[in-house]
């Protein structure tokens, strides 16, 4: 296809297949080639609601609306004949688009680009498949992998919050952390900070317990979500101090409700250490630059736990082996059970190569380009 001339339209449909990843992922891409590259993006959404939770702008009832720039479609299940395909069409995580749409973009004089993007995954087959196109119905789909190497798309890392991640002070985090959870801090002004976004950990509740009898004060930064029902704070001996703070022993835990995706990326760069799930934080910790531990979304075929072991060899590639056996064993007891007390103390130990090498990491990451940018330009080498 060719460009008619004027600036390019992009469509991207995200169905929400549970929590916030989907719709995260999603958000963050309309928004980048709005602002980055000044295409017109429409963004088609199944479920309002999901994004209302992570942009508080957004209205669930609305067919259409504009979010900092982005035009914002519900995705209803057919297409008005006036409807006219996009020249750009990006397929989220194999959603498949509704058979009405494709007709349409089969009736442009010019075909559309059209991508599936995927999950993210560091194993080693994803380079290979990265880029592939697959014959749809007479047109091209092309396969585009984000991932952690040069022969990946890479990960969503936007200008706007890079440039503030720079920016972000020691006394930007102090202010931040202060005014997100102001009692909670009275607690423990000098305790390790720990964001927690996590799905069931089976050893949520050892590791609570851990923390209260530790050496290390801990204060723990808990967004409401599904972990907080895991916590099971009832049957802990933590008593509540006021509204959402809970306190014993080495732990003070605040609980506040969800924060606007930048702002959550904010609690990342402020924080010692995160704990993250899914796709989207999991990559916003390492651009955070700070030591984190990830839950894997878990699948019933057990595929994340290769998924893990994948991810793991990149990150660790670079650390001494005593570095590399704390991160694992803290990752794996985190995801498959063990002994997370003990997995906890030796991650401890490491705090200070790892702050390091989150660093560096970040930065490695960064070098392979962002997924957005390198999105364009495999887009313009398709069109003729
Ligand atoms: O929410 P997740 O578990 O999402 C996903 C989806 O379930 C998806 O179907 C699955 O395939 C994928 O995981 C692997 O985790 P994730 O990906 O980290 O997305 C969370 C989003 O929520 C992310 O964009 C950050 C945002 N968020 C906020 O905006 N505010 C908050 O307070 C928190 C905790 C998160």
């Amino acid at each position: 296809m060719a460009w008619s001339g004027l600036m390019p339209q992009w469509a991207i449909f995200c169905r929400v297949v549970d929590n916030f990843g989907d719709i995260g992922v999603c958000w963050r891409l309309a928004r980048q080639l709005t602002q980055e590259f000044t295409f017109e993006v429409t963004l088609w959404v199944d479920d309002l609601v999901s994004f209302a939770k992570i942009r508080a702008e957004i209205d669930p009832t609305a067919s259409t609306q504009s979010l900092e720039g982005v035009t914002v479609r519900h995705w209803a299940a057919h297409f008005s004949d006036d409807e006219v395909a996009a020249d750009v069409v990006i397929e989220a995580f194999a959603c498949d688009l509704p058979s009405s749409y494709i007709e349409k973009m089969k009736q442009r004089l010019s075909s559309p680009i059209w991508l599936n993007l995927e999950y993210l995954s560091a194993e080693e087959w994803v380079e290979g498949c990265h880029g592939l196109p697959s014959p749809v119905q007479g047109l091209n789909k092309y396969f585009f992998f984000p991932g952690f190497t040069a022969h990946t798309g890479g990960v969503l890392s936007e200008a706007q919050q890079r440039d503030a991640r720079q920016g972000w002070s020691t006394a930007n985090a102090q202010q931040f952390l202060t005014q997100l959870c102001p009692i909670g801090r009275q607690f423990c002004p000098n305790a390790l900070t720990v964001s927690l976004f996590a799905y069931e950990p089976i050893e949520l509740k050892p590791w609570l317990a851990g923390l209260i009898d530790g050496d290390q004060s801990v204060h723990l930064l808990v967004p409401q979500g599904r972990v907080l029902a895991e916590m099971d704070l009832a049957n802990l001996s933590l008593r509540q101090c006021a509204e959402g703070v809970y306190q014993d022993g080495a732990l003070t835990i605040s609980i506040f409700p969800m924060l606007s995706q930048d702002r959550y990326d904010q609690l990342l760069w402020s924080c010692d250490l995160n704990f993250v799930r899914g796709e989207d934080s999991f990559i916003r910790a390492q651009l955070a630059g700070k030591p984190f531990i990830w839950h894997i979304y878990p699948q019933d075929d057990d595929a994340h736990r290769d998924k893990l072991d994948a991810f793991l060899l990149h990150y660790l590639a670079d650390l001494p082996e005593e570095t590399t056996s704390a991160v694992n064993q803290m990752m794996q007891v985190w995801n498959h059970g063990g002994d997370a007390g003990s997995a906890w103390q030796i991650l401890l130990r490491h705090r200070a190569e790892l702050d390091i090498h989150a660093d560096v990491w970040r930065k490695k990451l960064l070098s392979h380009g962002d997924l957005a940018t390198n999105l364009v330009r495999f887009v313009n080498s398709k069109v003729k």
